[in-house]
């Protein structure tokens, strides 16, 4: 299996809409696999396809606490049922906003439908840091990302952090 790169700000293929998996056969069991291998050597808790350059609607993670064994979760074209009215306040980062973290409002409950890899229906209710991860995930799927929920000043200013970073790796190095 194998380490991808991760793909960061600004990159607009974070932007796409992730296509659905039409079929669970080796191409998403190698996909899902090169995810997991990604996300533990970043390391995150979470993973959407999008972030290794691949369009599908597939995310990972791992949600175990540090002294814990692995808890390896895949979920296959994962859908947003229904969210609460209570709204929770999480600190959260990404993988692909490298090194900036910053609270977040989101509802505190979701019910999410998902397929397994074996192709089977699933339906969870999730809280606390799940439900969480679950609308970082799915915003990914839809090229939402984390700091569209911000102020369009913070917003603004991680976007052109990150947009001036990249030019200067394009440039290249004076004497
Ligand atoms: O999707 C991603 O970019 C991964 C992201 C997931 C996430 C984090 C926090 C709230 C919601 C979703 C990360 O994993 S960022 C790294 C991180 O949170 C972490 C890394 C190591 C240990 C503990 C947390
Ligand atoms: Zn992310």
């Amino acid at each position: 299996m194998a380490i991808r790169e991760i793909v960061v700000l600004p990159d607009k293929r974070l932007r796409e809409v992730s296509k659905p998996v039409e079929s669970i056969g080796e191409e998403v069991r190698t996909l899902v696999a090169d995810m997991f291998d990604t996300m533990y050597d970043a390391p995150g808790i979470g993973l959407a396809a999008i972030q290794i350059g691949v369009p599908l609607r597939v995310v990972t993670m791992d949600l175990a606490g540090k002294d814990e064994d692995k808890q390896p979760q895949v979920f296959i074209n994962p859908e947003i049922l229904s969210k609460t009215d209570e709204i929770n306040i999480h600190e959260e980062g990404c993988l692909s906003i490298p090194d900036y973290y910053e609270e977040v409002e989101r509802p505190a409950g979701v019910t999410v439908r998902y397929l397994d890899l074996d192709g089977k229906a699933h339906e969870v209710e999730a809280t606390g840091i799940l439900a969480t991860c679950f609308q970082h995930e799915i915003d990914h799927l839809n090229g939402v990302l984390f700091i569209d929920h911000l102020s369009k000043l913070k917003r603004d200013r991680v976007i052109k952090r990150y947009a001036k970073a990249a030019r200067l790796a394009k440039e290249p190095a004076e004497d």
